[in-house]
């Protein structure tokens, strides 16, 4: 047997392995079949706001050439495909439905399903229809209620098929991005709206559980981008300081209301100047705290913290605009991130898998009623180069992932309940800020042929996953083999 697995013994039984894709970076058709601008759009339109002038519209194509995708997903032996559904494609306008565009995820379902490849889908990848931005957008409560209408949509269309539900992917990104330090869409530079908008989508997290699981839905669950903050020198209070601040912004304010049912009490103290409390309504909190079957978690990168100035190294939360951006920290704009001296990404993101099994392990042990967790991103930007053979030897990414993997396997080692993982991405894609400049995927697409080519790190995934299922073939027979005591 190859040694491709670094985890020495089986996988839990039933691990998933996927991999995982949005909406506005893949599927292109930005104008087709009754699509309407969703504020990724809008915001690519206005130069200076994306690398290179880059916009979503066609992206890799994906809308047309979905079957071919799900052929290759199946080529590399994938369990699952975690997409998003694109809200302003289902509802264009944010108010009425669009058959066309639910027909496309319809299919892409069947033919997921057909495939033998569990559709992992999420409701919310960032990309809020444009008309509900300009009706103010996360910063508007009634976006909230917006979002369960679109959530009905999707579930009367393939609630049927569909088992996995993730209402959320990073309302980090889409609140203190979007509206705190404008990297992202919609690009507004708002902290108090930013802080609203963070309660919204939790309020409009919670009112969809409800909703999807009044109709039958059986796993329904949100992805949070977590990471671990450690201070630079643990013996220094302004550096302990600016770990508790990043730890609450990063962490600790999306994770406490869902499992716990509750803001913590520093965050309503520090974001008091930005509003928090005044856009809490009663009963707000029991709807967020609504039970969820799974977690799923993000993660790419930790980061030190110091609250002392630092000018060594890039903090990686900059967008790929290169203009200088007012914080996403808010109330918290001092801190800094030195490096550590670990390699970096393309993304200037220290490459640390250890991290990855801490933060596993530390989720378990901090929050009692924590439901099973599923990485549900986590990936690497390399700058790839094409062999003379077409082959593409992106030796970095493939080290990148099977570290961490490595690290999931130990913290389920150490009693994680980690039940799968999903890199990102399936596909080379637009990537936010940074346009088509940052490629994630385990397989390249050459963008102006569209032609995909599986990478070397995918041909490794690749391997890993038909490995894991041999040793669970293996174990299913010396289990069966043993005489019955
Ligand atoms: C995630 N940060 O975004 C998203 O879920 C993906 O859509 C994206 O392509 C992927 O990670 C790679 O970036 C993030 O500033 C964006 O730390 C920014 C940050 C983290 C995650």
């Amino acid at each position: 047997m190859t040694n491709n697995t670094p985890k020495g013994n089986n996988w839990p039984d039933g691990f998933i392995w996927g991999s995982a894709t949005a909406a506005a970076q893949v599927e292109g058709a930005a104008a087709e079949d009754g699509k309407e601008d969703s504020v990724w759009d809008a915001f690519a339109h206005t130069p200076g706001n994306v690398l290179n002038g880059d916009t979503p519209a066609i992206a890799v194509d994906h809308y047309h050439r979905m079957p071919a995708d799900v052929a290759l997903m199946k080529e590399l032996g994938l369990d699952s495909y975690r997409f998003s559904t694109s809200w302003a494609r289902v509802r264009p306008g944010g108010r009425t439905t669009n058959a066309k565009g639910l027909d496309f995820y319809s299919r892409l379902v069947d033919e997921l399903l057909e495939a033998g490849i569990l559709p992992w889908l999420t409701l919310y990848h960032w990309d809020l229809p444009q008309a509900l931005e300009e009706a103010g957008g996360w910063a508007n409560r009634d976006t909230a209620y917006r979002f369960v209408d679109y959530a009905n949509d999707v579930y009367a269309a393939l609630g049927d098929r569909v088992q996995h539900w993730t209402t959320f992917n990073e309302p980090f990104c889409s609140s203190l991005l979007g509206y705190g330090s404008g990297v992202h869409a919609p690009g507004r530079q708002e902290p108090r709206a930013a802080i609203a908008a963070v309660h919204h989508q939790h309020l409009a997290h919670g009112l969809a559980v409800n909703e999807l699981r009044s109709r039958g839905a059986q796993h329904v669950g949100i992805t949070l981008n977590l990471s671990n903050s450690i201070p630079r020198d643990p013996a220094d209070p302004v550096d302990l300081e600016a770990a508790r601040l990043f730890d609450s912004l990063q962490n600790r304010i999306f994770l406490d209301p869902i499992l716990r049912g509750a803001y913590p009490a520093d965050s309503l103290r520090d974001l008091e100047p930005f509003g928090l409390s005044e856009v809490i309504r009663p009963g707000d909190l029991e709807i967020i705290s609504a039970p969820i079957d799974f977690l799923g978690v993000n993660h790419y990168h930790d980061d030190q913290i110091s609250g002392h100035p630092d000018t060594s190294g890039a903090d990686g939360h900059s967008g790929g605009s290169g203009r200088k951006a007012p914080s996403c920290w808010i109330g918290a704009e001092h801190i800094s991130f030195p490096s550590r001296g670990l390699p970096r990404t393309a993304m200037d993101w220290e490459v640390n898998p250890d991290g990855l099994r801490k933060l596993l392990v530390r989720l378990g042990k901090e929050y009692p009623s924590l439901p099973p967790l599923y990485i549900t991103e986590n990936g690497a930007a390399y700058d790839d180069v094409v062999a003379s053979d077409g082959s593409v030897p992106d030796i970095e990414r493939k080290q990148f992932i099977l570290d961490h993997i490595a690290a999931v396997g130990q913290a389920i080692d150490a009693g994680a309940d980690v039940r799968g993982y999903f890199v990102w991405s399936l596909l080379d894609n637009f990537e936010w800020s940074w346009g088509y400049e940052r490629r994630f995927g385990i397989v390249r697409v050459d963008y102006e042929t569209q032609l995909r080519t599986i990478k070397d790190s995918g041909l490794a995934y690749s391997r890993l996953i038909a490995d894991s299922r041999s040793r669970d073939a293996d174990s299913d027979r010396a289990n069966a083999a043993a005489p019955v005591a």
